[in-house]
């Protein structure tokens, strides 16, 4: 639960800092979910010959490494959603049962009730970042799980359908966060009305509507989280340290209102009403993503955003 002072201190930065959110235990059972995730995908590389080193000896960091520098997509695997478009029955993602826990854990949902109430809905608008130093980002590589992430405000990312929506966005350290391997940096005391944005390599918010000098750096060591309101302008800057910068984004909206992104599933991860619509196994919450993967690949595309390239200030 969050104090009365942080809930005030929330309302009005449209941010706040929380340390020593996600335990070592969980921490630990997402960092060996994801090495053996990518161990099986690593394999399948090296038997392609797409990559020489084998798997046997390499650690996590280790087999992004080799992947990243044989210039394999290694991030959609490891992804916590699917792309915002051409999605095949073979797209792949991530859903394990770490990966659920940390969106059903029990520390995030009482901080989350704290701002929106008991019912809350794990919103399907949630990535992890796994961002490499920026020396080592591919040339034309614009994806802000990957490379730096463009101003925008999260309500500018969703559907207009969720504009009106309770929602927040938990961003969660894996590792430390510091203003050196790109944090989030944000803009304090966020306006009443979303901005426009602008469909650029990223949604970004159109030109000259905020004021980058008041931007902060959100640091934040493994383990702790940054609360973001829907309309507070946020940013992270180029990873320049020498290690991976990982981080997950996840976000919960009050039971019933849209997610901002309907052809991707959400589930009731908290409610005082009904707990038995609470979801409980992973395995459902993954069967839910093939579901929506396989309408996808035989859909038509469903644009993630509103904006044109004609919106106010996008020339
Ligand atoms: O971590 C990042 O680079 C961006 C995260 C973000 O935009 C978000 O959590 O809403
Ligand atoms: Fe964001």
């Amino acid at each position: 639960m969050l104090s009365d002072a942080q809930i005030a201190r929330f309302d009005t930065q449209g941010y706040l800092i929380v340390n020593d959110v996600v335990d070592a235990g969980l921490l630990d059972r997402l960092r060996e979910e994801y090495e053996s995730v990518l161990r099986v995908h690593y394999r399948n590389w090296h038997d392609q010959g797409l990559v020489s080193d084998p798997a046997d000896g390499l650690d996590f960091w280790a087999m992004l490494d080799r992947a990243g520098a044989a210039g394999l997509e290694w991030f959609q695997p490891l992804d916590i959603s699917l792309p915002h478009a051409d999605i095949t029955e073979q797209t792949p993602f991530h859903a394990g049962p770490a990966a659920f826990d940390l969106l059903t854990y029990k520390p995030i949902l009482d901080i989350v009730q704290s701002l929106l109430g008991p019912e809350l809905t794990s919103n399907p608008i949630q990535h992890v970042r796994i961002k490499p130093p920026q020396q080592h980002v591919a040339t034309g590589e614009v994806r802000a799980h990957i490379a730096p992430t463009a101003w925008h405000q999260d309500r500018g990312v969703g559907l207009a359908e969720a504009d009106q929506t309770e929602i927040v966005t938990v961003w969660i350290a894996v590792t430390d966060a510091t203003t050196r391997n790109g944090c989030l940096q944000v803009i304090p005391n966020p306006p009443d009305d979303m901005y426009p944005h602008c469909p650029r390599a990223q949604t970004t918010i159109a030109d000259d509507y905020i004021d980058t000098a008041r931007a902060v750096p959100a640091e934040v060591p493994a383990g702790g989280i940054v609360l973001i309101h829907p309309l507070t302008p946020h940013s992270a800057g180029p990873n320049l340290s020498d290690g991976y910068r990982w981080s997950f984004d996840i976000r919960y909206n009050v039971t019933g209102q849209p997610t901002g992104r309907a052809q991707f599933p959400d589930f009731v991860a908290r409610s005082a009403c009904n707990p038995a619509d609470e979801l409980r196994d992973w395995r459902s919450w993954k069967e839910m993503w093939e579901t929506a993967r396989s309408v996808a690949a035989s859909s038509p595309h469903i644009d993630q955003h509103r904006w044109q390239h004609d919106s106010p200030g996008c020339a």
